[in-house]
């Protein structure tokens, strides 16, 4: 992929970058994403599945989607993607990483600040009482009950709920100071998360888009590059490494 040297060079030299990672920076590690065919499961889309209206109207079915989804996702490991933003972190002096992925590969990839804006998977907690509830659950195929009574469900963002409010405000405040921002591997179709980039681009952010297809903000980015992150991103990054160096010895 032929990288433009503005979008090197504002990499290299940035002092704050922010990053919104979504599903297609696991799809090479085996997760699938949402909203491609591979996004169906028993026919339904995600929508009629990842709701409390979905919950409470078949508990059973959602939690079997959800342990369908941690069956698959027991086995998976972090790709090249994942390696190179765990780096970022490391080298850049403001880095702030926002995920809407559950599967916490990037914490895995060894990103040590992740802000989880849709929760992560592997927890669980009481949709009644609130309690965190440590226990897996990894062999059962019917949604099981909190010692309140309650139906222990995934502690996920569904729609209609609203995101964290920490890492909520910390994304937006990472967006408002960032000097390059990157939006990887997201349809951007789902809100709050998919109005980061362009509150970004709101403050005068360099805005970069890197994903396998055009999405609903494609055109309101400064660039945008179509392919699979687990090789753009390393051969960007490799770029930005080497005209950092160039930088240390002029
Ligand atoms: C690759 C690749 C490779 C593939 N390399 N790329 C304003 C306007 C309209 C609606 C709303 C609004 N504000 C709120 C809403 C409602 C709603 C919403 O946004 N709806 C839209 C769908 C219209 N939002 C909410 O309800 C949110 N809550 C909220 O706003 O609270 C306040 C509020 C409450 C009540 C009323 C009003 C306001 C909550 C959203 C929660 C989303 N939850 C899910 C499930 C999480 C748990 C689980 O995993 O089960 O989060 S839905 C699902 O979508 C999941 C994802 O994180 C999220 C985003 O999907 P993502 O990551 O973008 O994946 P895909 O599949 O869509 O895209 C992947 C992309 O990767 C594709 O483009 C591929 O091409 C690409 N790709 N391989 C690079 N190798
Ligand atoms: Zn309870």
């Amino acid at each position: 992929m032929q990288f433009s040297s503005e979008l090197i060079e504002r990499l290299a030299k940035a002092k704050s970058v922010a990053v919104l990672t979504g599903a297609g920076i696991s799809a090479e590690s085996g997760v699938p994403t949402f909203r491609g065919e591979d996004g169906l499961w028993k026919n339904l889309k995600p929508e009629e599945l990842a709701s409390m209206d979905a919950f409470l109207k078949n508990p059973d079915l959602v939690w079997q989607w959800y342990q369908f989804r941690r069956d698959l996702m027991r086995d998976i490991t972090p790709n090249a993607a994942h390696y190179v933003l765990a780096d970022m972190e490391a080298k850049v002096e403001d880095f702030t990483l926002s995920t809407q992925n559950i599967d916490g590969l990037h914490i895995r990839a060894g990103s040590q600040h992740v802000l989880e804006l849709h929760g992560n998977i592997s927890r669980n907690r009481c949709n009644s009482c609130g309690k965190l509830i440590e226990h897996s659950f990894e062999e059962e195929k019917k949604a099981v009950h909190c010692e309140c009574g309650g139906f222990v469900r995934p502690d996920v963002v569904w729609f209609g709920e609203t995101l964290p409010a920490k890492p909520l405000y910390d994304s937006f405040a990472a967006a408002e100071r960032a000097d390059v921002y990157l939006s990887i591997g997201t349809s951007a179709v789902v809100q709050p998360a998919a109005s980061l980039p362009l509150e970004a681009k709101n403050y005068n952010a360099y805005v970069v888009e890197i994903n396998l297809e055009p999405t609903e903000i494609s055109s309101l980015v400064d660039e945008q590059y179509h392919g699979p992150a687990g090789s753009l991103l390393p051969e960007l990054y490799k770029l930005v490494e080497e005209e950092r160096e160039l930088g240390k010895n002029h």
